[in-house]
């Protein structure tokens, strides 16, 4: 688990993020679609786009990309008891959109590259590896719930 400081260090950070969640959320789906593509073949209203300009101005886009951080927000702001807001998120991506971990993981390393970016003055060695922490542990309690579900993931 994260100490409280730790805790402290990811809920301070999501403070600079929030202001800006639809900017980032956005940046972070296209920088996703465009690391990894096999993500982008998921989603049935965005697996036609192809070019970055597409992406920047579907207004559908930016409104996922907030969808799931402002999720990703409560679940954090939960500091590690987010029992309940997990549990909808783990149901649907297991038994709905089948959202391996592995993609899991790849959306945590891209938001952490998101707000180093943007953020590169608050987001210190200490802040990130308190973010990794907590995305971690997002993730394996999204792999035991999927695993609950019958969902290798
Ligand atoms: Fe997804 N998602 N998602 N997701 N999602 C979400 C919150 C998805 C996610 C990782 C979602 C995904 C594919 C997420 C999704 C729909 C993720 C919410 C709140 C909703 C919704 O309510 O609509 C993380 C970390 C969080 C917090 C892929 C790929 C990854 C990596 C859909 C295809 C799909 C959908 O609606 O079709």
């Amino acid at each position: 688990g994260l100490s409280e400081q730790e805790w402290q260090k990811v809920v301070d950070i999501w403070g600079k993020v929030e202001p800006d969640l639809s900017l980032h959320g956005q940046e972070v789906i296209i920088r996703m679609f465009q690391n990894h593509p096999e993500t982008q073949e998921r989603f049935d209203k965005f697996k036609n786009f192809k070019t970055l300009d597409e992406m920047k101005s579907s207004e559908e886009l930016k409104k996922h990309g907030t969808t799931v951080l402002s999720a990703l927000g409560k679940i954090l702001k939960q500091k590690g008891s987010h029992e309940v807001e997990l549990a909808p998120l783990a149901q649907t991506h297991a038994n709905k959109h089948k959202i391996p971990v592995k993609y899991l993981e790849f959306i945590s390393e891209i938001i952490i590259g998101v707000i180093a970016e943007k953020h590169s003055a608050e987001f210190g060695a200490d802040c990130q590896e308190a973010m990794r922490k907590a995305l971690e542990l997002f993730r394996n309690d999204m792999a035991s719930k999927y695993k609950e579900l019958g969902y290798q993931g």
